[in-house]
């Protein structure tokens, strides 16, 4: 069984989507990061990064002890490797697989992660940084477009690079992103979208909380956390 510790956030929703592709049977723990629960001594010894998602795998490949892993890349590719599903084995298409799950992990989460921060939390209006993250998470828009020119997934068949891409591009309005302007992209996100372990991945968010994360009191969770 996995232990999924989950909110309802573009990274929580990856390791749904990989669990509801894959069919793997999976526990909820709901940790409300705008109440702080990410920071219960209980979650912090699987999530030293005070961060979800995390899992914890009670049956591992091999047996033995549980297995816990935080990270939503290091999880996709534990569950890949796993399952034997979504990432190939073979050196090629692994690695081209794993290139476009770390531009995820490395460039278009933190970017856009960015500037969901500066274009809608900030409690100043900073044009610069605003304009800074807005530019950004365009180029990285563009760099998806242009590999989505010929090809159906960005990297063979669909896989764990596009389990890790796809939640953030949902909020692309959000971004301040046009997906008229990225043609490929639009196509496959709505192919992605209609997919129905996406459909019930993200049943699983509705049910567990449907509000924005990052209001009110929550702000004063989420923003200014320095080293305790
Ligand atoms: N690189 C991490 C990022 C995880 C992350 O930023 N999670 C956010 C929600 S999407 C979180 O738990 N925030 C809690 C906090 O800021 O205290 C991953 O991909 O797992």
């Amino acid at each position: 069984m996995i232990e999924l510790y989950y909110w309802t956030t573009p990274n929580g929703h990856k390791i749904t989507m990989f669990l509801e592709e894959a069919e793997l049977p999976y526990n909820v723990h709901p940790i409300n990061i705008g109440n702080g629960d990410q920071f219960a001594p209980s979650f912090l010894e699987i999530a030293p990064n005070n961060r979800i998602p995390a899992i914890v795998d009670t049956d591992p490949k091999g047996g033995g002890a549980p297995i816990s892993v935080f990270e939503s890349g290091a999880i996709l590719e534990y569950l890949a490797d796993k399952t034997g599903h979504f990432l190939p084995a073979e050196t090629r298409a692994r690695t081209e697989t794993l290139q476009w799950l770390y531009w995820q992990m490395g460039g278009l989460g933190p970017m856009a992660g960015q500037n969901h921060h500066f274009v809608q939390y900030a409690p100043e209006r900073i044009p610069y940084a605003m304009e800074r993250y807005v530019n950004e998470t365009n180029r990285l828009y563009g760099v998806l477009d242009k590999r989505l020119a010929d090809r159906g997934f960005v990297a063979g068949d669909y896989s764990i690079a596009d389990m890790a891409i796809y939640p953030w591009i949902v909020p692309y309005e959000r971004q301040q992103q046009d997906l008229e302007t990225f043609p490929n992209l639009k196509r496959w996100f709505h192919e992605i979208k209609s997919r129905p372990a996406v459909e019930r991945a993200y049943a699983v968010a509705d049910r567990i909380n449907t509000a924005p994360t990052v209001i009110g009191d929550a702000k004063s969770v989420l923003v200014g956390q320095a080293a305790s």
